[in-house]
């Protein structure tokens, strides 16, 4: 006679429950359609969907705070204030909300139509998700006076929903931890999830917002803006001197979109344009960028007209009035529809228009009300456009003499022979002589060698005339082939794979950080087409009679060492081990060279991927713009990262 668990088992499932069980199965055998990766972005993608509830919850009025901590075990617990997740049955399928919003794909959904869904994952895949891809999740409602709990495993429920007593107050707390059969990551960043917790703190403007690592003797931050986007320029202009001193900021409510913006100029060169739809990041812009840009050029333009600050026939480009902008435009869209590679493009075509009208009303009225700070921006473009005219000149005069697109090719250029751009790599070197051993050591078929003499022009503090006038600059865009900036074609590309090589030295740090910002400020589709490398020469030569071998970092010369015999901690005179530590590339002869950096069988290369470009921009104007202050803090704070600095 079938016992009662083997009755259970043989197969009266509900529905419901089956269509459960094939959700959870769908999202565990191909986690990368939901969360995009199983790596530590995928990882940090968990927090994110969490955190996503909570941020609606008060975006929809009715949660104050958001606390999230990181557990030792590498755990998650997201906790806020909002009402609480309904415990009440489904009134068809008979279960708690909370167990359908936490067990049934997609059935978080909308709270209702007059609310935005946010997202950090990939658009709000749900809740659901996290739990199947958690080997345990567990969630505490405190809700109309009682505390409610509910433990489910890798998506499955593990007890019912329980009451465990009286509750002050109302809120949503999930704890989580990810499945090691599931992720290749399982470490959170503390760095990584406080960007974007602060990011989501400047974007929802009053919402308290902490982080605690409690990995880390329970360090924690909390941020809050009340200044909302407005504060987010501030934070991201930094050092940069302003050219106005006040945030022009607006928001208003359209039938298309609610539409917030804050913008501010500074004396720097780069353009820091940075858009949201429902606090998701549109990296690829999309349709609100566009009403932007033609709204801002339209309005300066007109402005510049009408009070006369023009000449006759003077007028601004696009660039031109971009030229040190900081700007953050965040829209609200009910259903946005997000194109793409990485689905962070907004398609929706109404929202252009009522973006750009928005703007032309708003940014007319600041200039309006702000006649010095309109002056100083209309001037900041004005220079732009001389600027932009002299680099034009600049660079018809070069292309007669030795053109920037293609054509003749600097000198120094020891090209390769192969053309086809896909198969070759081209490879900065810092120095004559080290370029020397790279252009002896190198596969001449493939591998082409450009040596850049001294310290490169930091093009974060120049202009584009000035970059243009720089021979290094001048020959680095030749050799690549793509041009810069409005010329720029990745078709043109004749290397698709652009290599730094410098010395692993405080010089060769700082030539890596110059090239790195130029390619950041000057070409970052190269950046972002992933033809942008750093070689990783060795740091120690660990050798025994005729055994040798490279080390590239302090731990791997300990263990070389020990296996020829010497101490544990790196120490090996007296067993005969000599332990040669390269303080730059021209120590290396060119076979060395090309077996321990150039050689793609052996060598280790890191590609250069911009993760988030706020931060990367904000970086690179603290270490390589005009004040010190900001670079100094920076060294300060991050100081003791520094491995193998040699002063
Ligand atoms: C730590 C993560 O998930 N907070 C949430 C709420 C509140 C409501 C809600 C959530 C109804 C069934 C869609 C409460 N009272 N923090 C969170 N807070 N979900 S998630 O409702 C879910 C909807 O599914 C809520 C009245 N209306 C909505």
């Amino acid at each position: 006679m079938a016992t009662k668990k083997q009755e259970q088992d043989s197969s009266d499932y509900t529905a419901g429950q089956i269509q459960v069980l094939k959700g959870l199965e769908a999202v565990r055998k191909r986690p990368g359609m939901y969360i995009g990766s199983t790596s530590a972005r995928g990882l940090h993608h968990l927090v994110y969907e969490v955190v996503d509830n909570a941020i609606d919850e008060a975006m929809a009025g009715y949660c104050t705070e958001v606390t999230t901590t990181i557990h030792k075990d590498d755990s998650i617990t997201v906790e806020d204030n909002g009402r609480g997740i309904p415990v009440d049955l489904h009134p068809t399928e008979k279960i708690p909300g909370v167990e359908l919003a936490m067990t049934v794909l997609h059935a978080g959904g909308k709270f209702d139509k007059n609310t935005y869904k946010v997202s950090g994952g990939l658009h709000g895949v749900g809740v659901s998700v996290v739990n199947a891809l958690s080997v345990y999740l567990e969630v505490e409602i405190k809700r109309q006076g009682s505390l409610y709990h509910q433990r489910y495993e890798r998506g499955v429920k593990a007890t019912d929903l329980k009451t465990l007593g009286k509750a002050k107050g109302t809120g949503t707390k999930v704890t989580f931890k990810p499945d090691a059969e599931i992720f290749t990551e399982l470490v959170y960043s503390y760095e990584v999830l406080s960007n974007r917790l602060r990011e989501l703190a400047f974007l929802n403007k009053g919402l308290d917002i902490v982080l605690v690592d409690e990995r880390n003797g329970g360090h924690h931050e909390k941020y809050r803006y009340d200044g909302g986007i407005a504060e987010y320029v501030t934070f991201l202009r930094g050092a940069r001197p302003a050219v106005h001193e006040k945030v022009c900021y607006f928001e208003c409510s359209k039938p298309e979109a609610e539409i917030e913006l804050a913008l501010q100029y500074d004396e720097g060169y780069s353009e820091n344009t940075h858009t949201f739809v429902n606090n998701i990041n549109t990296h690829e812009g999309g349709m609100h960028l566009t009403g932007l840009k033609a709204a801002l050029t339209r309005t300066i333009n007109d402005y510049a007209r009408r009070t006369g600050i023009f000449k006759k026939d003077d007028s601004l480009s696009g660039d031109d009035v971009r030229e040190g902008l900081t700007c953050v435009l965040s829209v609200r869209v009910r259903e946005p529809q997000f194109e793409g590679q990485t689905k962070t493009k907004l398609g929706n075509s109404e929202v252009r228009g009522a973006v750009e009208a928005a703007v032309n009303e708003h940014l007319a009225m600041f200039l309006d009300e702000n006649p010095k700070a309109a002056r100083g921006i209309i001037e900041k473009s004005l220079q732009a456009a001389r600027a932009r005219e002299a680099a034009r000149k600049a660079r018809d005069l070069a292309r007669k003499k030795s053109s920037l697109e293609g054509g003749i090719l600097p000198g120094k250029l020891a090209d390769c022979s192969i053309t086809d751009p896909a198969m070759c790599e081209l490879y900065l070197v810092e120095g004559d002589s080290a370029g020397g051993s790279a252009k002896q050591g190198r596969d001449r078929g493939y591998q082409a060698i450009l040596p850049l003499r001294g310290k490169i022009l930091n093009v974060e503090r120049a202009r584009i005339d000035k970059i243009l006038s720089n021979e290094e600059i001048r020959a680095m865009i030749t050799a690549i082939g793509t041009g810069i900036k409005e010329e720029f074609d990745l078709k043109g590309a004749r290397y698709h794979k652009i290599l730094i090589m410098t010395d692993a030295d405080v010089d060769g740090a700082h030539i890596r950080t110059l090239l790195l910002t130029f390619f950041f400020r000057q070409m970052p589709e190269l950046i972002e087409a992933g033809y942008i490398y750093i070689a990783q020469p060795p740091l120690f030569r660990v050798q025994k009679g005729k055994q040798e071998q490279y080390a590239y970092t302090e731990q791997e010369r300990d263990e070389y060492v020990k296996r020829m015999g010497g101490g544990a901690d790196g120490e090996g005179e007296a067993k005969g081990v000599r332990i040669q530590r390269y303080k730059g590339l021209g120590e290396m002869n060119p076979d060395q060279l090309w077996k321990t950096t150039m050689d793609p069988d052996t060598r280790t290369i890191l590609r250069v991927m911009i993760e988030d470009a706020a931060i990367a921009s904000n970086l690179f104007d603290r270490l390589m713009g005009d004040e010190v202050e900001p670079r100094r803090e920076f060294i300060e704070k991050n100081a003791k990262y520094v491995k193998n600095l040699d002063v």
